[in-house]
């Protein structure tokens, strides 16, 4: 037996965040790319003849999404249904709605999960059976911990949970908050996880995986993404990694050599170093990290500019540069090496989520408490390194200021 596993398709997504200078023939195709992304998994589907398709939540980007998203989505389950492929899908705290009155005209083989908790099951065709547990959200925040009404294993072949939630931590726990042993304790076969975007395997045996979003939608979503087909083997389901996402996030490091200063030079190398470096199989949407090994006096809006004219340069574009970051080799006015524990003890202090989270709650930005939400660690970083290098300068500037 085999099936895919996928959520967090994010249909429609509007890619906020590219900026006016965005190339309009690469607009249509990044609009596109969330549709393709769920187009393939289809393909794939039929392509391996599984037993099933699993959609665990985030259908579409927001609870009230466009018709065309609808229509499109519609339209691929319908192809799966000529294919005899069923469907077993969740609304997540995206498209959460109340599934009794659900507009979406889906075709038979789609089976929506209830706002509570409910199995379903389904007979393979060699007879063998299989149990499948999930819900639907019915509001944005679910702080409850479902897990405790998710039923124990029934007898039957395979049982899979299909859960879109993420484990506790810290205070602020909206999305159906889980720990991993107590999904282990169901004594499932698999657990297919939405909601965090990142795909990955938090638990070998039994697997429990997060399929992340089949298409990344901002820097910070960066790698690849696709969806997982699990397979039986040994009479054990494992999941393999298929990418699907036509537009790849990446953050490419550029080291500049010592000599490297003038705008010309530091183009040349970077447009070089971006050839090599790229990953994406078709289109790379690019944050530069310029790390020079002198203080770099070069107007980086005109290399950005550059940047983008050289992308253009080629026959279909294959990369683009949406903004650049500079780390300077200035970082930190000198500590002592005895203050340094201090530093280092302070920053664990400011920079964390907690105190994050904290510090939007408390501004003016606590109306969009889902902002709250999007911290994660790789912005905790980038916060941490851009203060460190503002002090930096500061140190720097004190300096200048007293001789
Ligand atoms: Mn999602």
């Amino acid at each position: 037996m085999k099936f895919i596993h996928t959520g967090d398709l994010h249909l429609d997504s509007p890619f906020q965040g590219l900026s006016n200078s965005f190339p309009e023939q690469l607009w249509d195709q990044v609009h596109q790319s969330t549709f393709l992304a769920w187009q393939r998994i289809v393909d794939l589907a039929i392509d391996q003849q599984v037993d099933f398709v699993v959609v665990v939540g985030d259908i579409f980007d927001r609870e009230h999404h466009g018709v065309a998203a609808e229509d499109f989505f519609v339209k691929q389950c319908q192809r799966l249904d000529q294919h005899q492929i069923p469907v077993y899908l969740s609304y997540g705290n995206h498209d959460y709605q109340d599934v009794a009155t659900d507009p979406l005209m889906l075709p038979g083989n789609v089976h929506v999960f209830d706002n509570k908790v409910e199995t379903k099951h389904l007979q393979l065709a060699d007879h063998r059976q299989v149990a499948l547990t999930g819900f639907s959200y019915g509001s944005r925040w679910l702080e409850d911990d479902v897990a405790l009404a998710y039923p124990s294993r029934e007898n039957v072949d395979f049982h899979i949970g299909l859960l879109h939630g993420a484990i506790i931590q810290g205070t602020d726990n909206h999305y159906a908050p889980f720990q991993i042993e107590e999904l282990v304790a169901k004594d499932y076969d698999y657990w297919a996880l939405g909601h965090i975007h990142k795909h990955g395997i938090i638990n070998q045996q039994p697997p429990i995986v997060y399929c992340g979003d089949p298409q990344g939608r901002h820097i910070n979503e960066d790698g690849e993404h696709g969806c997982y087909l699990v397979e039986e083997e040994n009479g054990r389901l494992v999941p393999h990694f298929h990418p699907v996402a036509t537009i790849t996030w990446q953050t490419v490091i550029v080291n500049l050599p010592a000599d490297c200063v003038s705008l010309p030079a530091v183009r040349l190398v970077i447009s070089k170093q971006l050839n090599q470096q790229l990953i994406g199989p078709e289109l790379t949407i690019v944050r530069l990290v310029i790390k020079p090994r002198q203080r770099l006096n070069i107007d980086i809006d005109r290399l950005l500019d550059y940047l983008q004219h050289d992308s253009q340069d080629h026959q279909s574009i294959c990369w683009w540069v949406m903004d650049i970051m500079v780390k300077q080799v200035t970082e930190l006015p000198a500590i002592d090496k005895n203050d340094i524990q201090y530093w280092q003890k302070a920053a664990t202090m400011v920079f964390n989520k907690d105190m994050i989270k904290k510090l939007m709650n408390d501004s003016k930005l606590q109306r969009y408490h889902f902002l709250a939400d999007q911290v994660d660690q790789q912005m905790i970083n980038q916060l941490q390194e851009q203060a460190e290098q503002l002090l930096g300068q500061r140190g720097v500037s004190d300096g200048d200021s007293s001789n």
